[in-house]
């Protein structure tokens, strides 16, 4: 670690990784070696991959290079944090194993250097888009998950291909307010946790809100997607700053 350096984190989340953008996989790799070797923890908040269909995937070539990569940070002495995504929820303890990193609940409660922080994927905070809401809870229902699993790599190649033309067409029609997180939810889940600060991804709308809600002065952090850029949210004892990554 530079002497420079303060003890650190940092947060990720809504990389979507796929080889048809082969310049977001390079920028990945070089942050993990150059800037998350650093920090004492990464905390990856889902959407690492654009979509994952099961663990039996982890010997493609992107996959296994991602939980190479994950797995030297990790055991260069950096604590990696992995949460589920909409697009990554099917990820398990193999790949968590893999890359020897722990596989986080969302939403997860942390202790952030003396600032109790939640972290979430973001998603469940939408609380009006319905449609999804209810696609979210058949596809993280056990028992479909297994159903899914079962299937051959083919067939859950072109039912994930189905999926994504049905919601990109699905948030065609949408408006873009139903795709933001529910003012109401976010208060809920501040409340539930005692007003911590937050930090979410997902909505790819990356700010800092600050909420005052009940005598208490809370932050909501969104995280950046890397689709034309990288970028990511570094948290200390003294706070939180965004830092961009260009590719
Ligand atoms: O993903 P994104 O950011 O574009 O949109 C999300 C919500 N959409 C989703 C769906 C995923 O994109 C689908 C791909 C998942 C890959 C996982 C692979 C394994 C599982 C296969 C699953 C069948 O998460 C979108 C939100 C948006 O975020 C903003 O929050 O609005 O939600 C939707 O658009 C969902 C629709 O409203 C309703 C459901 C359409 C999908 C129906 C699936 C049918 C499967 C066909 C089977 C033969
Ligand atoms: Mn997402």
């Amino acid at each position: 670690m530079p002497v420079t350096d303060t003890a650190h984190s940092l947060f990720i989340s809504d990389l979507h990784l796929c080889d048809s953008r082969p310049a977001i996989s390079r920028l990945f790799f070089d942050f993990l070696q150059n800037t998350a070797i650093h920090a004492d923890a990464l905390y990856i908040l889902g959407d690492l991959f654009e979509y994952w269909l099961g663990d039996d995937t982890l010997d493609v070539p992107l996959n296994q290079q991602v939980s190479l990569a994950l797995r030297q940070l990790a055991d260069s002495g950096v604590a990696v944090y992995f949460m589920h995504g909409n697009r990554d929820f099917l990820i398990a303890t193999q790949f968590a194993d893999a890359c020897h990193a722990q596989l986080l609940t969302d939403p997860s409660l942390i202790d952030l250097y003396g600032t109790p922080t939640l972290l979430m994927h973001g998603d469940t905070l939408c609380t009006d888009d319905v449609s999804y809401l209810a696609f979210r809870a058949q596809v993280r229902d056990p028992q479909w998950q297994n159903q899914f699993l079962a299937q051959p790599l083919a067939a859950r190649i072109s039912i994930a291909q189905q999926a994504r033309a049905q919601s990109e067409s699905s948030k065609q029609e949408k408006a873009t307010e139903i795709m933001d997180v529910n003012t109401v939810a976010v208060h809920e889940a501040l409340r539930q946790h005692d007003y911590p600060r937050l930090i979410h991804g997902h909505t790819h709308r990356p700010a800092q809100h600050p909420i005052d809600i009940d005598d208490h002065h809370c932050q909501r952090w969104v995280l950046p997607d890397w689709y034309d850029k990288g970028g990511y949210l570094r948290c200390d004892t003294l706070g939180c700053q965004f830092v961009s990554l260009t590719v």
